[in-house]
């Protein structure tokens, strides 16, 4: 059996950088994933029209002066090709293959309280043990498939958006299904109309999408931010969410009707997610929301020429917001072509699926000759949960975590000890720009297992009483927001996997106070954190009225 100082479970940005970080405190590392590549989201979100909606030059790692002064981007947002070279290039430039095992699966993980190790075993046989696991698993990772009965009797093929396969898949001449407008299916919509024959969107719910604008990066542009790298990601990391988004500082009670108008337009104009920061009350006041959701109805029904396709189009059941906001180049104008329909599938509900295409409750028939899913994913909790993960006494993450997930700082769980968890469940990760959410954790991680290795401890845990007032202190948080209220359904809160406990996962108290708690903690001598097996055994226990004074 080998035995590492950690195993790093995923090859995203998450995995690639804690190998990175591992490697320099001189400890062996082994990141393991079940791509045949790096990349984690990047190396399976390959489909046609998949790229990044937070802008390149900040959607990217800042811990290295000279990789972000060596990588030239291309476009304002980045298209799925270009940040998966961009991984590869940053995992060979740190020589950093050599760490990597590609193409296994971990199936199981499991603490030996009498060594203090973890085991790890792989869909390969293998069985490594390692001091340390940390699980850089992804918050979208776990495709899930809609129910649709008789899919299997269906001729043509079926791709889903979560793992779309490599090489081009070709849609000139066929009539195309696509299940799904979120995200993905609003991106995928305009790149299959461009080829199909015809294209049937199957709608359950419409989404809100503010235009990208996306736009070749000039060189002067690029040149600016290069310059000024250091002081644009402290200003990044200085907001809520980690990223430079233009965001207002006003209340929109605090403006006048034209004012309030003028600013959204503006927004809408120079596109972007920027769109929802345009006044601080947007995501919290209903009010200030309903006429933020009502300005982006009035554009969807100005843009889409069938008013009866405009209508099915524009969502009115939820705030804008409380799922997650989409990004689109072409989206809604892309239905006024003639070979796209709208299927409006609450209205008329799938019934069936036969050989040759989608039988509607209507008794009405769309042919097709290729299907495509864009359903969602078992999200910030699937992919640790498909793994068999064991802690103290054989304790199984699933049945902790079966009312939801349960961490302390989203970072540890209580009876896991050494187990890591790269911008999961309860931290801020997905309300954020992710790399540098996922930075700052394995910063944290790695600072901690500086701290043990150099002390001789030998385990580290989040305690019992800091996590559950971690986990209330979550729900709090997001009671006073609008994230998964109304019929949004959201992966936010579960609520797109038949069976999952419903609860807002990720933390929307934001990046600052966040990062200003896990700062805290680590000065105030990791409080809410126990160790084993050095001279810092025990821990002091401050948290809970630090929480309760917020
Ligand atoms: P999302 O945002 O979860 O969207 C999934 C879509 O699939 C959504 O429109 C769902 O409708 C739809 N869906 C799921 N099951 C069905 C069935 N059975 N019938 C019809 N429609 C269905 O996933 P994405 O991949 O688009 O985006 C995920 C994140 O990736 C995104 O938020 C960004 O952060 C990047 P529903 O709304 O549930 O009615």
């Amino acid at each position: 059996m080998d035995h590492l100082d950690a195993i790093v479970v995923g090859a995203g940005f998450g995995g690639v950088y804690a190998l990175h970080r591992l490697r320099q405190l001189g400890l062996k590392a082994l990141v393991i994933d079940a791509a045949d590549g790096v990349g984690g989201t990047w190396y399976w979100n390959r489909y046609p029209g998949a790229r990044c909606d937070v802008e390149s030059l900040q959607y990217s790692y800042s811990f290295s002066k000279e990789i972000q002064q060596e990588w030239n981007w291309t476009e304002l947002y980045s298209a799925q090709p270009e940040i998966l070279k961009y991984i590869e290039f940053v995992v060979d430039r740190l020589k950093l293959k050599n760490g990597i095992q590609l193409s296994t699966k971990v199936t199981r993980a499991h603490f030996d309280d009498a060594t203090s190790t973890w085991t790890v075993t792989t869909d390969k046989g293998q069985s490594l043990t390692a001091k340390y696991v940390v699980f850089a698993t992804g918050c979208l990772s776990v495709p899930i498939d809609p129910t649709i009965p008789g899919i299997e009797n269906f001729n043509g093929p079926i791709f889903r958006t979560g793992d779309w396969p490599h090489g081009e898949v070709d849609f000139s001449s066929l009539r195309v299904g696509l299940v799904g407008t979120g995200s993905s299916g609003i991106q995928i919509t305009p790149r299959i109309a461009e080829k199909a024959e015809a294209l049937h969107v199957f709608q359950r719910t419409p989404n809100y999408s503010i235009p990208a604008r996306n736009r070749t990066l000039d060189d002067k542009y690029q040149a600016i931010w290069k310059g000024a790298y250091p002081e644009r990601r402290a200003m990044a990391r200085a907001t809520k969410n980690n990223t430079i988004n233009n965001a207002g500082l006003r209340s929109g009670f605090e403006v006048t009707p034209e004012q309030f108008e003028a600013e959204l337009e503006a927004r809408w104009v120079a596109g972007g997610i920027g769109f929802m920061y345009a006044f601080t009350d947007i995501s919290t006041d209903e009010e200030i929301n309903e006429r933020v959701s009502d300005f982006v109805r009035r554009k969807i029904r100005a843009m889409v020429k069938d008013p009866v396709t405009a209508e099915k189009l524009t969502p009115t059941e939820y705030p804008i917001g409380a799922k997650r906001i989409c990004v689109d180049t072409d989206y809604y104008t892309t239905f006024n072509r003639g070979n796209v329909f709208l299927e409006d599938v609450k209205e008329d509900p799938i019934e069936t699926m036969t050989a040759t295409g989608m039988k509607l409750a209507s008794g009405r028939e769309v042919d097709l000759d290729m299907l495509i899913l864009a359903t969602g994913f078992d999200a910030m909790t699937g992919a640790l949960e498909r793994v068999d993960i064991h802690g103290r006494d054989g304790i199984p993450l699933r049945d902790e975590w079966s009312a939801g997930p349960q961490t302390y700082l989203g970072l540890m769980v209580n009876k896991f000890p050494n187990m890591f968890i790269v911008a999961g469940p309860q931290s801020p990760s997905v309300f954020t720009n992710m790399v540098t959410s996922i930075e700052d954790h394995i910063d944290w991680i790695t600072d901690a297992v500086e701290k043990m290795e150099s002390e001789g401890l030998s385990t580290m845990e989040a305690e019992s009483d800091a996590q559950g007032d971690w986990v209330r202190h979550v729900g709090e948080v997001a009671e006073a927001a609008l994230v998964g209220k109304g019929n949004s359904n959201s992966w936010y809160v579960g609520a797109n996997v038949p069976g999952k406990p419903r609860v807002v996962t990720p933390y929307l108290g934001g990046a600052v106070a966040y990062m200003n708690k896990l700062n805290d903690s680590v000065k105030n001598g990791y409080d809410g954190f126990s160790f084993q097996g050095g001279p810092k055994a025990g821990s002091s226990n401050k948290h809970a009225t630090e929480l309760q004074s917020q």
